[in-house]
């Protein structure tokens, strides 16, 4: 039987930062108040890592290390396949809760010890990865989630629907397909201080909602759409953008080739300049944003997919271009950075909260700076 494991994330004191499909956000009051707080299976390997190690080892502790302690074991019926558990205090009384959706439909919140605080079913299998935000300020965090019935559900703290704002919201359809398997965001679009949450779907249409659920904008991709949106304002006109990858058919009355697509949306959905980058791929990664060349302006990072290959022509799938071997970096006028390697040797600061224009691209910077890292080496 399918089991969630979960180490004692309550009883580790360095979760001050949690990854996230757009970057790294701060859980408390910090630079990135909204607390977008989307978590991968990462944190719980994290987390169990400082949880069994002491925060200042030395050597003389190492004969002393026991191995990782199992914590507890939850059955949650339905298999996890792609959706990644979220880790958000939801209702802020300093416990973290978890929420993780299976391929039944089912949305659970559990408490650290392994409680099921509520469930919430929609109407088909849950990959998307859940978003916590407080979206109207009032303390409490919502929970935004896709799913393949082909709508975003919107709940309160306590899984209840929040239907006085019109969700859940459908997410568009074309061609039969209508899931939203990528994961929800959210983002100042039109910088009048609330949230508007954005998301793609299979249904091949990027879709814009103001929380309390009137739609903002909606763009018609003409193919499917993998890659969870990455929010924030790269231009630093007080607004965010919406950066998002896309699968590419190429087909006619299409302006661009096949493959895939990188797109930067300005908050009111029209296209930045610059911009859909073409990629000779799918682009199911999805974006990461930070400012990799110290100019001030947040710089957008993606990898791609693997629908398209380039060894067996006459396959539907084939295409001589296909290449899914490359990370694209990109400034906010869509122009290509200069390679990684072309860092070597420089001193990648990250941004300083509060410093002009960059508060917004702190959480990227840091991770972007650990995949810079990797990239390059010690
Ligand atoms: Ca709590
Ligand atoms: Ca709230
Ligand atoms: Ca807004
Ligand atoms: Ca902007």
């Amino acid at each position: 039987m399918p089991i969630l494991w979960v180490s004692a994330m309550n009883r580790q004191k360095r979760s001050t930062f949690i990854p996230s499909e757009t970057g790294w956000f701060p859980m408390g009051p910090g630079p990135f108040k909204r607390g977008v707080v989307a978590a991968s299976g990462l944190v719980l390997a994290v987390i169990l890592l400082f949880s069994t190690f002491p925060d200042h080892p030395h050597p003389a502790s190492c004969a002393v290390i026991s191995g990782p302690s199992l914590k507890w074991v939850l059955p949650v019926g339905g298999m996890i396949k792609h959706c990644s558990p979220t880790l958000a205090d939801l209702d802020r009384d300093g416990r973290t809760e978890i929420l993780v959706g299976n391929y039944d439909g089912l949305l659970f919140c559990i408490d650290p010890g392994g409680k099921v605080l509520w469930t919430y079913r929609t109407g088909g299998p849950i990959q998307s990865t859940p978003m916590a935000v407080d979206c109207d300020g009032d303390g409490k965090l919502e929970v935004f989630v896709g799913s393949y019935d082909g709508y975003v559900h919107g709940l309160d703290w306590q899984g209840r629907p929040l239907s006085h704002w019109g969700w859940p919201k459908f997410a568009g359809t074309a061609f039969g397909r209508k899931e939203v398997f990528p994961s929800p965001s959210s983002g100042d679009l039109d910088g009048d201080g609330d949230l508007e949450i954005v998301v793609g779907s299979w249904g091949h249409y990027i879709t814009a909602w103001h929380y309390q659920g009137p739609l903002a904008w909606q763009y018609y991709n003409a193919d499917t759409v993998w890659s969870s949106p990455a929010c924030a304002d790269i231009d630093l006109d007080g607004k965010d953008e919406v950066m998002i990858g896309a699968d590419c058919w190429g087909g006619s009355n299409w302006p661009w080739p096949r493959g895939g697509l990188l797109y930067a949306f300005k908050g009111n959905g029209s296209l930045m300049a610059g911009y859909p980058k073409t990629i000779p791929q799918v682009v199911w990664s999805s974006p990461a944003v930070g400012d990799l060349n110290q100019d001030g302006f947040p710089d957008v990072v993606v990898g791609t997919g693997h629908f398209w290959q380039n060894t067996t022509p006459g396959l539907p799938t084939y295409l001589s271009y296909a290449d899914g071997k490359h990370v694209y970096a990109f400034n906010y006028r869509g122009e290509s950075l200069p390679l990684a390697h072309q860092y070597r040797g420089q001193r990648l600061l990250l941004p300083r909260p509060g410093g002009p224009g960059r508060r917004r691209a702190a959480g990227g910077g840091e991770r972007l700076q650990r995949h810079l890292a990797l990239l390059l080496g010690p």
